[in-house]
């Protein structure tokens, strides 16, 4: 019998050190200079370590940078889209030289790799975002990264790995290329589909990669990403969960569920090219392309970052090449009187053709509405409904902002005894003196310990928010940017309404219930909101109260109509 022959892939790079060699590096380490890493960073070096990036030994140099920025291949010629770096900060770059290595450490200070420092360059990112994304709108994540988040440094050279970086949720579906090839081997699979994805699979998904796998005679792998997706994607717990439901809707036998630790750049058709060398990596013959695949989005301009097909097109350019076979991805949709799924161009035009966009669906899901059994698997509507509640199950925070003794805290008071009453969820108040005696007792008035206490009770807020309960807030918070922050801090993870206690000066300055405004004006207190430090009025308030003229039962009661009306309460 001939010796069994690999199913795909050719040789795959393992960058590790065996336990003696590994053991002799972590001893000398300790005199390294020491880099902990960043996310996105860790799956890099992750993937670089198991041989996914196959033929890479490391970041980058800058020959193989600028080669693969300017033409998508390395320096030797070889076809590589998506420069891989490892960039630090100027502090840093300066106590490296050539030839030293670098220790690499995860987030608990774990040495993963050590680093044979070859090249150290300060890289143009504008141009890299040019070149690369094909445009500088930091809209595109990509972008963003380069121009608003990466180190002006690139340190690059060969990888020495210690040990892989630990994960501890999904343990036995995470697999390096060599488990997954040899997967195949044991199950007999010559021909495998790869799918890539970043989403929850619904029907369309799951008629779309079984039709793909029997065109191709292939078995599936279903190969999700866990590493690093686009912002305000839904969260990789939910999703495995919702994977492993899908996987029960497969004939026995034909399809596999493998999660890659990859951080997605969004660069559409490069990244194409790309998620392609990676996945023959892994043993795949296939790799099925979408439309629009790895897509950013729209620019500020409202118009895509690619051509809906650039990423196939790119892909047929170089298939030879790439030695991976593209399936290009067909629209599915489904039709109502043959109750099935078809290829959009498959469908006649007395054919009912039914479809839910991903923004309806997103928007059912929300609002806690119908989702039809055609559309998805009553366990992944499920799954979803749970991670993602309707907004009167989500947490919210109402922010009060406005001067001292406008009538903030009298408010507060009742707003929270009526949300008590109404009971769905518990209610947390964080009124400006309660917060200054206990999260806050040692600072000042100064505009820094002002803004470090809303911060606080943002933070808290946040918390609380994420958790599905109620937050309500009464301090002064008198700076406009500091309540953004806030704002946008709370609002990915529930409702956040701002309520501006507009009561004006001299009414507050009259009542002067704890005597403060008339130590202010006797030049006894300094700094006072309102007499001698600012008060920056909000703009967009959700609503805005005026205690002068509205009782606090009447403001309480205004505020749960907001709430109702936005749909936060039942
Ligand atoms: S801030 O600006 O939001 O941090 O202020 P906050 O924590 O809400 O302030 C709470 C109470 O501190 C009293 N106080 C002052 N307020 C404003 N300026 C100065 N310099 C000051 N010194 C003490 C004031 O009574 C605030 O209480 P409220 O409940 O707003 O009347």
């Amino acid at each position: 019998m001939g010796a069994f022959k690999e199913p795909h892939g050719g040789e795959l790079k393992d960058l590790y050190l065996t336990e003696g060699q590994a053991d002799q590096e972590k001893a000398s380490a300790k005199d390294y200079p020491s880099w902990d890493l960043s996310a996105r960073q860790l799956c890099d070096l992750d993937l670089l370590m198991n041989g996914a990036f196959s033929p890479l030994e490391g970041f980058l140099g800058q020959a193989d940078y600028e080669s693969v920025c300017n033409t998508m291949r390395l320096d030797s010629g070889v076809l590589w889209p998506i420069p891989i770096t490892l960039d630090v900060s100027e502090t840093f770059a300066e106590g490296v030289s050539l030839d030293d290595r670098v220790a690499l450490r995860d987030a608990e200070g774990v040495l993963i790799a050590v680093l044979e420092v070859s090249d150290k360059w300060t890289p143009d990112l504008a141009r890299e975002a040019q070149r690369v994304y094909g445009s500088t709108d930091d809209l595109h994540p990509g972008v963003n990264f380069l121009l608003n988040q990466s180190g002006p440094v690139y340190l690059g050279g060969k990888i020495l790995g210690i040990e892989p970086p630990t994960y501890y949720d999904f343990k036995l579906l995470r697999d390096t290329p060599s488990e997954l090839r040899g997967r195949f081997r044991k199950l007999g699979w010559r021909k495998i589909v790869a799918f890539q994805t970043r989403n929850p699979l619904h029907r369309a998904h799951q008629e779309l990669t079984f039709r793909a796998a029997r065109e191709a005679e292939a078995n599936l792998l279903i190969q999700p990403v866990v590493g690093m997706t686009k912002p305000g994607d839904i969260d990789h717990f939910t999703r495995v969960r919702c994977y492993e439901h899908v996987l029960e809707q497969y004939p026995d036998q034909t399809t596999q569920l493998s999660l890659i630790n990859l951080a997605m750049r969004m660069a559409g058709p490069r990244e194409a090219l790309w998620h392609a060398i990676i996945r023959k990596n892994y043993g795949c013959t296939h790799f099925i392309v979408g439309r629009d695949h790895a897509g950013p989005g729209n620019d500020r301009n409202g118009q895509p970052f690619y051509g809906p097909y650039d990423a196939q097109e790119l892909f047929k350019e170089h298939e030879q090449e790439l030695d991976i076979t593209m399936v290009p991805f067909k629209m599915m949709v489904y039709v109502e009187n043959k109750a099935e799924y078809l290829p959009a161009d498959e469908t006649s035009d007395s054919d009912t053709v039914l479809n839910l966009s991903g923004t309806e669906f997103r928007r059912r899901l929300r609002e806690g509405l119908d989702i039809p059994e055609w559309f998805s698997y009553p366990k992944i509507v499920e799954e979803l409904r749970r991670a993602y509640p309707p907004k009167n199950q989500q947490g919210f925070t109402v922010f009060f902002t406005g001067l001292s003794g406008s009538g903030k805290s009298t408010v507060a008071n009742a707003l929270m005894v009526k949300l008590l009453e109404e009971g769905s969820r518990p209610v947390t108040l964080l009124d400006g003196d309660v917060v200054r005696k206990n999260l806050s007792s040692e600072l000042s008035f100064s505009k820094e310990h002002r803004d470090l206490n809303i911060l606080r009770i943002g933070f808290v807020a946040s918390e609380i928010t994420k958790n599905r309960g109620i937050a309500i807030c009464a301090p002064i918070a008198p700076y406009t940017q500091t309540r953004r922050a806030v704002r946008e801090l709370i609002e990915p993870l529930g409702g956040f309404l701002e309520i501006h206690v507009s009561t004006p000066l001299e009414v507050c300055e009259a009542r002067d219930r704890k005597g403060l405004y008339a130590k202010a004006r006797a030049g006894q207190l300094k700094g006072f909101t309102g007499i001698d430090d600012p008060y920056e009025a909000p703009e967009n308030a959700e609503v805005v109260i005026n205690t002068a003229e509205m009782s606090p039962d009447l403001a309480a009661h205004r505020i749960l109509i907001t709430l109702e009306k936005m749909g936060y309460l039942r």
